[in-house]
This record gives structure tokens, sequence and C-alpha cells, in this order.
């Protein structure tokens, strides 16, 4: 039975059985001072207010019995996975696959790759790693989600504008309906995460809806 969820440019009819949360790159590595968000020159504390209202979807998603998804973005550590070109870009503090207070930048199997402590995925919701900015690329989600019957994506995470665009993008292409979470996302850049969330919104809906956490949580607890 559908559900509606107040979002722009209109409400949304959601089918909670097809649909699954995808939650994106929440790792120490982009919210933490020493990862790689703060080579790059970012303050990280801007987005440390994703981590609450994701927090809450989070757990309504667990209690409705959604499928819930991870996302991480990183590479092998021998950085086979890397392109030169994203490990030569700009002038960061430190390199991808550097030494760090949180071992190596961006490096899975190390403490920085890690999912926030409040967002620890749990067993049996899948995490999918990823070597680029879109979850879709080089990676097994689309088998994943199929095989579960998803169409439609609740989307949170960071940064707006970097991976969770380009992961609805990828999605939108794939025929899968996206809603994003204002609130449940952040970006380095205030005015970016502003401008992420117009650009999937505009034109009708041109890549989806852009919805928060109060209304999804009222639909998850329909
Ligand atoms: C970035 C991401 N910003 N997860 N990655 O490099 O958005």
């Amino acid at each position: 039975m559908p559900v509606g969820v107040e979002a722009e440019p209109h409400a949304v009819e959601i089918d909670l059985a097809g649909s699954a949360l995808i939650i994106i790159d929440m790792q120490r590595d982009f919210l933490e001072p020493g990862g790689f968000g703060e080579t790059l020159g970012n303050d990280v504390s801007r987005l440390a207010a994703a981590i609450a209202p994701c927090r809450s979807v989070l757990d309504a998603a667990r209690r409705a019995g959604l499928l819930v998804i991870h996302t991480r973005e990183g590479h092998r550590p021998d950085l086979s996975d890397a392109p030169k070109a994203k490990i030569e870009r700009g002038h960061p503090s430190a390199r991808i696959g550097a030494p760090g207070p949180m071992g190596r930048i961006l490096i899975r199997g190390e403490p920085g790759h890690d999912i926030v402590a409040e967002l620890a995925p749990v067993a049996g919701e899948p995490v999918i790693d990823k070597p680029g900015k879109g979850a879709f690329y080089q990676t097994d989600l689309d088998l994943v989600l199929k095989n579960r019957g998803i169409g439609t994506l609740l989307v949170c995470g960071v940064t707006t504008e970097v991976c969770v665009n380009t992961t609805v993008r990828e999605a939108n292409d794939r025929g899968y309906r996206c809603v994003v979470l204002s609130d449940c996302c952040g970006s380095y850049f205030p005015e970016f995460h502003e401008a992420g969330l117009a650009m999937i919104k505009a034109q009708g809906g041109i890549f989806g809806w852009v919805s928060s956490a109060a209304p999804v949580l009222k639909a998850l607890a329909a």
C-alpha cells in the first residue's frame, strides 16, 4: 500500500516494500578531522548536522523492515583501483594513500574509511565499497537493488553536491525514483548543498524529489 510523502517539487507516493534507504559515505574520512575531507582544506564540522537526522531515519527504516544500504568511498591498499588523475588532483595536505591520524587516507580497512559510529551498519545491511563518487560505478549496487525488487531510493549522506548528486543521477538514469532527504545530507559548502538539492527537484523533479527526515519518518511509521 503506497504512502504519501511531502516533497518538492510535489508530494510523492512510495511503496515501502519496494523502497530502500541508502546512506552515502557517512565515513570518518569525510566527517572527522584528519581524514580525506580535511586534507582537501574543508571544515569537516559542517557535515556533523546530518548525523542525527540520518540516525532517526535509519532507526525508523530498520523498524519498518526497509532494506538499508551503506556506501563507502575508498580504494584498495595498493591503490590499483585509484585513477592517477584522482590521486594527483589538487594540492591536498596529504594525498590518497598517505598516512594520517586515522590511518591511510581514503583506504579500505583503515579507521578513517569506517562509517561514523552513530550510523554503523548492522548485520544484514549491504555495504557497497565504491572507488568513485557514484555508488553505481564499478559496484554491484544495481544487482543488489534489482534482486530485492527495489524501485525507490531514500537517499541520505555526504556530500550533497558530490557523491549524493552523482549517485542520484546514476540511479535516475537506471530507472530508480530517488527521494533525497535534505537535512540528512551535508556539504562543506552550504551554497553547494542548496544548489545540489535545487538541481534535483528543478524542472518537475528532473532527477527526483527532495524531502526531509520528518515527512519520511511519518511515512515509515504509517
Ligand atoms: C567527496 C563524497 N566529496 N562522498 N566524496 O569527495 O561526496
